[in-house]
């Protein structure tokens, strides 16, 4: 198969949510000497871009949206040391968590994935992550950053209680923090008092580091 053949058939089989014949076109892909990042923005996030169009427009129901996830994860499972493993120096510490009552975590894995690539040392909650369980690990981990995703219109609240209870802890301004996910704006993350925002995995990167930099020339967020 040529990569461009890959590239249509892995689109295709995502969306389908066929993981089994995902995973056997990732790695045709990467013995054909295909770039993980092409796999990526060319086609797994593409897919699930169209299965969100999809949903929205009545075609897909939860089901379909449950296993084109699991197959673009099951992907990215493999490509995952191969985005992270860049040798870099760890140049810093962020935890990083889906809010609570959001159990998306596909973009938020692949985000963690670039910072780990960067050289960031990544502290991953999980989902569902309450105020309460953020606040105890910053902590214990003392990170330079804490980000948070949410994914729904319904759980974007969440930043601003997260917030509200690191303030409550004595914590908020021992932290930068940054927030992001689908519906996530900059004037929202401005509207909830977050140190910083980006709009996908490469921004955040950027982003962090940006912020990073601003910190420790004691320049404040
Ligand atoms: Co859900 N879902 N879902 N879903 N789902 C969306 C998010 C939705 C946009 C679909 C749609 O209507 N078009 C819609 C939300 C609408 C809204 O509120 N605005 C939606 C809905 C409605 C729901 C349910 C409510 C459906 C239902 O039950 N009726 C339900 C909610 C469950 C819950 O959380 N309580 C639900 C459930 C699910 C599944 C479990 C079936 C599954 C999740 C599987 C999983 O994550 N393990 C699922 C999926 C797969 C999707 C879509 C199709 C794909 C999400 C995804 O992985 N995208 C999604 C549609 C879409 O996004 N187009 C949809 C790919 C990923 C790489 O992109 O997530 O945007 P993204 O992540 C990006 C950026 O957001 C950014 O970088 C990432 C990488 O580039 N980013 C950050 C993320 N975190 C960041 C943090 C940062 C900075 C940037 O700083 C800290």
């Amino acid at each position: 198969m040529t990569p461009d053949e890959i590239l249509k058939e892995m689109y295709d089989q995502t969306l389908v949510g066929n993981g089994p014949r995902v995973l056997e076109l990732t790695h045709q892909a990467l013995e054909q000497g295909m770039e993980p990042q092409s796999l990526l923005f060319d086609s797994l996030i593409p897919a699930l871009e169209e299965v969100g169009a999809r949903f929205e427009r009545g075609d897909f129901f939860v089901p379909e949206m449950l296993i084109a996830g699991r197959a673009m994860a099951g992907s990215m499972e493999v490509l995952r040391p191969l985005l992270a493993d860049t040798g870099v120096e760890t140049i810093g510490k962020f935890v990083m968590g889906t809010v609570k009552g959001d159990v998306h975590d596909i973009g938020k894995n692949l985000v963690n994935i670039m910072l780990e690539g960067a050289g960031f040392e990544v502290i991953d909650l999980g989902v569902q992550v309450a105020p309460e369980k953020f606040v105890a690990a910053i902590e214990e981990h003392q990170p330079d950053i804490v980000g948070m995703s949410a994914f729904l219109t319904t759980t974007m609240p969440m930043f601003k209680a997260n917030l509200n209870a690191l303030t409550k802890a004595g914590l908020r301004e021992q932290v930068i923090v940054m927030v992001g996910g689908a519906p996530v704006t900059q004037e929202y993350a401005d509207a909830v008092g977050a140190d910083g925002y980006a709009a996908d995995a490469s921004a955040t990167v950027k982003r962090a580091k940006a912020l990073l930099a601003q910190r420790r020339a004691g320049v404040p967020a």
